[in-house]
């Protein structure tokens, strides 16, 4: 980890303004190094969370819920938020025990991860049996559905889970999801964007720890989603890991980062003898890194863990701290308030990878700006992404008024306000994005049902 021997007003100084311009919150410690005391409040000194995984049938456990509540400010659902358990049956939503684990976390302060909207696992029966447009649709009322209860109420979703295929292909995993057509991944992306703007949207897989052609493969598929304005936010590195971390993991959490999402550690477990040592590496990596948001274990003590016998959490199955909880609390706790790796420049994009869906072409502007819309469609629905850029002139204000054919209505919007949602739909700019400068674009988008195809976009200056 890089440090600084800058003096402290001065670096808090800029991991204050580090931090406001990467989105992360900064919580400045009184002291340089900090003593704290549980994960949860070391990894805030240096404005990061710590997390766990937590299954919905132990919180009836005192000696669970009593660490759980003492060292952690972040919480994942270990299965109860997955799409098996929210709709046993098609349309029939069922979020009791995904509801007490939020709950639980939310009245003891803590944020919540939302794992996983989409994934090849873990499908309920009767997806299992879809295919093809029948099933895509599905698969956006899902994430709709969703995001939608939980909306305002999660920090990050997993909005697609282990999409990737391992070994050298670098390509998409073979699936039921997969077959419905290349683009189910940024079509689940706009939905959950639509459904619940406020949460980060992430893409989380396991074996991408280390620079190698899976993790190359997610790398270029976010990079183009970061090109064409798909809304990802967050890269989750699983972090399941034997002995050690590969020697390149803080450099593959960097170049994810260099492209301009938050990296996040996502399900970390490690077993083996080197655990302690792998354990502060992992969590010296992230501290690095300065997009790297946080950490979550994935479960609390051994006996909690989906590895039965390998041992690889930071609390014993009687809820002692073990070694591993040692290196990592010193760690974090070595850790300056501040963060002190600058981002790089993102790469620069190349050309998309993933076939874009038809764009409408951008119309004449007569008042300062131009739009143009890219849909995402799927058998009766749709989620629009619309781009308005600034002619020669900076804009202080801007107006877009789209044309629905008729059957389509707009269910859900983000970044923009709008008046109506059948035929034409005019769309005002909110107080963040009215602002654009010459040349400069920025984005809003809607959900809606029915078909989009042809819809027309025209902008002006207000
Ligand atoms: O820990 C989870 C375990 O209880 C479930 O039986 C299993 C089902 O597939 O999923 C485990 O969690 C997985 C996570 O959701 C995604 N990444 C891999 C995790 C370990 O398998």
């Amino acid at each position: 980890m890089k440090t600084t021997s800058r003096s402290f007003s001065r670096a808090a100084l800029a991991s204050a303004f580090l931090a406001t311009s990467l989105g992360v919150s900064l919580v400045l410690a009184t002291s340089a190094a900090g003593a704290a005391s549980t994960l949860g409040a070391a990894a805030a000194q240096t404005g990061r969370y710590f997390g766990t995984a937590v299954s919905a049938g132990k919180l009836g456990d005192s000696t669970y819920v009593n660490i759980l509540n003492r060292e952690f400010n972040m919480v994942t659902a270990e299965n109860e938020m997955k799409w098996d358990a929210t709709e046993p049956n098609r349309g029939q939503f069922s979020y009791g025990r995904g509801d007490q684990i939020l709950n639980q976390a939310v009245s003891n302060g803590k944020r919540v991860r939302g794992h996983a909207l989409l994934w090849h696992q873990q499908e309920p029966g009767w997806a299992q049996r879809m295919e093809g447009s029948d099933l895509r649709q599905a698969m956006m009322n899902h994430v709709t559905q969703v995001a939608t209860h939980y909306k305002g109420k999660i920090y990050a979703w997993d909005v697609v889970n282990e999409a990737f295929a391992d070994g050298g292909s670098g390509g998409r995993r073979d699936s039921n999801l997969q077959r419905t057509g290349n683009d189910w991944i940024e079509a689940a992306f706009r939905a959950a964007r639509a459904a619940d703007p406020a949460a980060k949207l992430c893409y989380n897989d396991y074996n991408t720890d280390g620079i190698n052609a899976k993790s190359t493969g997610i790398y270029n598929m976010i990079r183009d989603f970061k090109a064409r304005g798909v809304p990802i936010d967050c890269v989750g590195i699983q972090s399941h890991l034997t002995n050690s971390a590969p020697g390149d993991y803080q450099a593959n959490l960097q170049r994810f980062a260099d492209l301009g999402v938050e990296v996040q550690i996502t399900e970390l477990d490690i077993a083996g003898a080197n655990q302690a040592n792998a354990y502060a590496a992992v969590t010296r990596a992230c501290l690095a890194v300065a997009r790297c948001a946080g950490i979550t274990v994935w479960g609390i003590r051994d006996t909690d863990s989906w590895r039965t016998g390998e041992n690889p959490l930071l609390f014993d199955g009687n809820g002692n701290k073990k070694a591993a909880y040692n290196s990592v609390l010193d760690a974090l706790n070595a850790a300056t308030p501040s963060t002190t790796t600058t981002p790089t420049t993102p790469t620069t994009p190349t050309t998309p990878t993933t076939p874009t869906t038809p764009t409408t072409p951008t119309t004449p502007n007569p008042g300062g700006c131009t739009a143009s819309v890219s849909l995402n469609s799927w058998n009766g629905g749709f989620v629009a992404t619309v781009k308005v850029t600034a002619g020669g002139t900076a804009l202080s204000g801007w107006r877009v008024t789209t044309g629905l054919p008729g059957g389509a209505a707009v269910t859900n919007a983000w970044s923009a306000t709008n008046s109506g949602t059948t035929g034409s739909v005019t769309w005002s700019n909110v107080s963040y994005n009215g602002n654009v400068a010459a040349g400069q674009s920025t984005e809003f988008g809607f959900q809606g049902t029915g078909s989009a195809q042809g819809m027309s976009a025209t902008c002006a200056a207000s």
